[in-house]
């Protein structure tokens, strides 16, 4: 064999590493663990682009890494396969989803064989295989049957919870559960029906129905979750999205609020990312306090107070008014009869945008008095009560007491409507904008006077206390998270209905598998689609719920079940998870990082709570990659004609700029006859090329199908192989920052690799090593090298390392080194990054196992000590001469040496030198 023949070699490894299992993984107590992980894929319709393996190139090479480091490695691989796209493909066309998904699966796991990935594919899950989802249905019975006990601080069977309730009733029961629970007796429950009993335990349950207020969207006939709403919009299909009374399931993550907080102080991910979840999570420490209703003559059913939550209860005596959510509760009861109209009318339009949309909102101030008052506190004084859509149902308790003078919102609406604004501290301009009262400011009002701001919360906190009319609270801004959706796709829950009452399905029954309906979509009478199947019923005719479960329950949990990937017992099996405990490095984008990583944190803490699983958080490690941005293409048309101008000559003319396709573009070069060919518009285009060239234009874009910029793995791979692809993904630059695709310079990184592969071959191509002893110069650069690879892969710059292979590969070719001994562990270190071109070499090199089973050649610093030192040497300045010593040789005998040397006599032509200065490991310096 000659040349670097990719195609051959890449397609044989391939094969060797499926047919012999090279990266199964087994539990091994006598080797360590590490668990490498990408975030799966959603395996949508059209494949892969080169921005998507970025990731998972990064990932693969660490798995690598690590295995020839020692480690057992696990690097599983699957599919987050149930998702909106198969289905509203299948409302469309009528082809089943599972179908639809099959495909995109088969399409996906040939791109990633062809890229040369060491997923150990035995593990393989697929979120919509049954086998898989009936531990989905199981986790979410496991959480039904559980409660948070705040006492001890974890969940826990609801039976501990029953007994409670039989024993004291729920009197001395410290539990997370729905603000409106009842108390209850121990014999009020003992006399409750069956239906009462488990509506109260409804109360309690980790997974619980509760009629909520959601974000309906008419047009994709669902409910979707706060994140899947961008702008009022839905974010897939950018349909109109109404706020929506229903019935839902829903999971009490608010239960876990404190410890999702607490535990990001333990994980290594980026301050970026934790700080994304940490205003997710939205911790604030304030006050409560009711606010007295002045009742108004003739009312009915007035409330005695209503309650705020405020952090900044220190600046009490600045509250000129109080607002309401337009859905709290007492609206109807404060309303004067007078205020009826415009109050009914304002809370019905007000309803209906978004908790997202009014808070960003700050344009429209929008909000009606409702002819009500409430007594301050303090001074007694009347406090008009208003309804404004700033304020937010479902925050704290849906009324504040309004501030206008230090809060900007309240100020805004108080210029609006008039209302007064009333310094509690000095300073700042409040006839034009609200003065924060920061930390450390002196409060002047009432008894607070005198007061810093946080002896001021304080003070005011102890006296509402004594009052008995409020008190200290931590509010978190985090909801329960809705868990139905109106659609086919999905999980369906393990529920059935008997006597209105919703029962959790036997594990053994399980799966629950989705049944066949005739269309994906809801029935005439509005049911979900699950509402078609014919009868999907239990053995006792009871029905089943018909909602399914959202696209982040498969994802929840994906991460134990590669672990045990086939146990039919359990959803993992203990001897595994106390094996691989959690994964050592996760990488995926920042699109995750309040949903699928907080959902995922949180039922690992159940998992944990209810004795599991051995770990209390899931990744310990995680890298979010960069995006990669297309490189778009265009020509320029001249205006009303079917000619194109090339880049340079296009401002001669008035034309119109269009996107082409860039894979008919080669370093900016348009291929004309491939354009004609491209659409039959252009079937006829003609050129006005600058030397014989048509040049496009180009700009960094988002790589997309519609501006014709997106590449595909599978071309790049043909064309210059899959080492090439993996090297220059890593070549563009650091992981974490996004950078543009540009396949201008991938040749340069297949010289590369063609040079490599020489230094394993003699002039006529043959493979040919010498198995003499390693020269000093040749030790050097290859212990530079092991030291920089192990140093930048243990940082995740693999960009560097791309290109010290490269240097190290020109300073080899530079000492004609053939050496076994170097190349040998050559081979090792580039093996993580270009598995294919490795493998071969390695087996030339006489090897029979993979090279995945080698040991990363260890370092030796004695090689890098500079044992000589070349000194230039200068006579009057100029630069004449250079000459090798040892590097410890001492002055006196350089100076000797140096003089005596020919060449340097010759240009001092026999004068004797005035001075001689060495400037040790620099220079040498000769006056004469
Ligand atoms: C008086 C006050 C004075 C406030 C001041 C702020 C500044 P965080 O930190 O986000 O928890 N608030 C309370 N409930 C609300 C709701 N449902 N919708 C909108 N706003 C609400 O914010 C808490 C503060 O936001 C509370 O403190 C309250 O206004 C307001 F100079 O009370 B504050």
């Amino acid at each position: 064999m000659a040349e670097y023949n990719f195609r051959d070699i890449e397609k044989r490894w391939q094969q060797y590493w499926e047919q012999n299992a090279v990266f199964k993984a087994e539990v091994d107590p006598n080797r360590p663990k590490y668990y490498v992980l990408d975030m799966f894929p959603y395996p949508s319709g059209a494949g892969l682009h080169v921005g998507h393996p970025l990731g998972y190139i990064a990932s693969d090479i660490v798995a690598r890494y690590k295995r020839i480091k020692g480690f057992n490695v696990l690097h599983p691989m699957g599919f987050d396969a149930f998702g909106l796209p198969a289905e509203q493909y299948a409302i469309q066309t009528g082809q089943h989803p599972a179908i639809t998904t099959e495909n995109n699966i088969q399409r996906y796991k040939n791109q990633f064989r062809n890229i040369g990935f060491s997923y150990d594919w035995s593990k393989e899950v697929r979120t919509s295989e049954p086998s898989y989802y009936k531990w989905t249905q199981w986790i979410f019975g496991l959480l039904f049957k559980s409660w948070y006990n705040k006492t001890s601080d974890k969940a826990e069977p609801i039976e501990t919870l029953v007994a409670q309730l039989e024993l004291h009733g729920n009197s001395q029961v410290n539990a997370v559960c729905d603000e409106e629970t009842p108390q209850v007796s121990a014999e009020a429950w003992k006399t409750m029906s069956e239906k009462e009993q488990q509506d109260l335990l409804l109360k309690y349950r980790l997974a619980f129905l509760a009629d909520t207020t959601v974000n309906w969207c008419p047009e994709l006939g669902t409910v979707l979750a706060n994140e899947e709403v961008k702008d009022g919009v839905s974010e897939r299909g950018g349909f109109p999205v109404i706020r929506k009374e229903m019935q839902q399931w829903s999971l009490r993550i608010t239960a876990y609020a404190e410890r999702l907080l607490t535990g990001l102080e333990g994980i290594d991910w980026t301050e970026a990312v934790k700080e994304m979840q940490r205003n997710w999570i939205g911790k604030s420490i304030g006050a409560e306090l009711d606010f007295e209703v002045i009742p108004q003559e003739g009312a009915e059913n007035t409330p005695a107070s209503i309650k705020v939550f405020t952090t900044r209860i220190d600046t009490i005596f600045g509250v000129s008014y109080m607002a309401l959510a337009p859905e709290h509760e007492d609206i109807p009861a404060l309303t004067t009869p007078e205020q009826k109209q415009k109050v009914e009318a304002y809370v019905e339009t007000a309803r209906n945008r978004s908790e997202r949309e009014r808070m960003s909102d700050v344009k429209t101030i929008s909000g009606v008095f409702t002819g009500s008052y409430v007594k301050h506190p303090f001074t007694g004084e009347q406090v008009p009560v208003w309804i404004a859509d700033y304020v937010l149902s479902g925050y704290g308790t849906g009324a504040v007491m309004a501030v206008p003078a230090h809060d900007s919102r309240d100020w805004a609406f108080a210029r609006h409507f008039n209302l007064p604004i009333l310094p509690v501290v000095d300073g700042g301009d409040i006839e034009n904008e609200a003065h924060e009262a920061k930390e450390g400011t002196i409060i002047n009002s009432g008894f607070l006077n005198g007061l810093q701001v946080k002896e001021a919360i304080k003070a005011a906190i102890d006296k509402v206390e004594q009052l008995g009319t409020g008190k200290a609270k931590v509010n978190y801004r985090i909801r329960d998270a809705i868990f139905s959706r109106q659609r086919y796709w999905g999980e369906p829950f393990p529920i059935y209905y008997k006597d209105g009452v919703a029962h959790l399905l036997d594990e053994s029954q399980l799966p629950l598998v989705l049944p066949d309906v005739d269309a994906y979509k809801p029935t005439e009478s509005g049911e979900p689609p699950l509402g078609r199947a014919t009868d999907w019923k239990t053995p006792e005719g009871h029905s089943y719920e018909l909602s399914t479960m959202p696209g982040w329950a498969g994802s929840s949990w994906y991460f134990f079940r590669y672990m045990d990937a086939l146990n039919k017992d359990a959803f993992v099996g203990n001897e595994a998870e106390q094996y691989w405990q959690n994964v050592d490095l996760y990488i995926g984008g920042t699109e995750h990082a309040t949903g699928h990583l907080l959902y995922a944190r949180f039922w690992t803490k159940f998992l944990y709570d209810r004795g599991f699983v051995s770990q209390d958080e899931p990744f310990k490690k995680l890298i979010n990659q960069g995006m990669i941005q297309g490189r778009s293409n265009f020509v320029y048309r001249v205006k009303g004609t079917n000619q194109f101008v090339s880049y340079h000559l296009k401002d001669q003319y008035d034309y119109t700029t269009l996107h082409v396709d860039v894979n008919i573009v080669d370093n900016d070069v348009l291929d004309t006859e491939a354009f004609r060919k491209w659409r039959p518009d252009y079937a006829d285009a003609e050129f006005i090329l600058e030397n014989g060239k048509y040049i496009c234009g180009f700009e960094i874009e988002k790589m997309s199908k519609s501006l014709g910029n997106v590449v595909n793995p599978d071309d790049i791979i043909e064309k210059f192989g899959a080492d090439t692809l993996r090297l220059y993904e890593m070549f563009l630059g650091p992981l974490e920052q996004s950078k543009p695709w540009n396949t201008n310079g991938i040749d340069g990184v297949f010289k590369f690799l063609r040079k490599f592969w020489r230094l394993y071959h003699n002039e006529s191509g043959e493979f040919q090593v010498s198995d003499e002893a390693p020269t000093a110069a040749e030790l050097k650069v290859l212990h530079k090298t092991i030291k920089k690879v192990e140093e930048d892969i243990d940082r995740f710059a693999f960009n560097t390392s791309v290109s010290t292979f490269m240097i190290c590969a020109n300073e080899l070719t530079a000492l004609k080194c053939n050496k076994r001994a170097i190349l040998s562990d050559l081979a090792i270190l580039i093996s993580p990054y270009a598995p294919h071109i490795a493998e071969e070499l390695w087996q030339l090199l006489g090897n029979t196992s993979s090279i995945s089973t080698a040991n990363y050649p260890t370092f030796n610093e004695a090689y890098l000590v500079e044992d000589s030192f070349e000194y230039p040497v200068s006579i009057n300045g100029k630069m004449r001469h250079k000459i090798s010593f040892a590097a410890d040789k001492p002055v006196q005998e350089i100076e000797a040496e140096v003089l005596a040397d020919e060449t340097v006599q010759k240009w001092m032509e026999g004068k004797s030198p005035k001075k001689v200065i060495i400037v040790p490991k620099k220079i040498v310096n000769i006056v004469i």
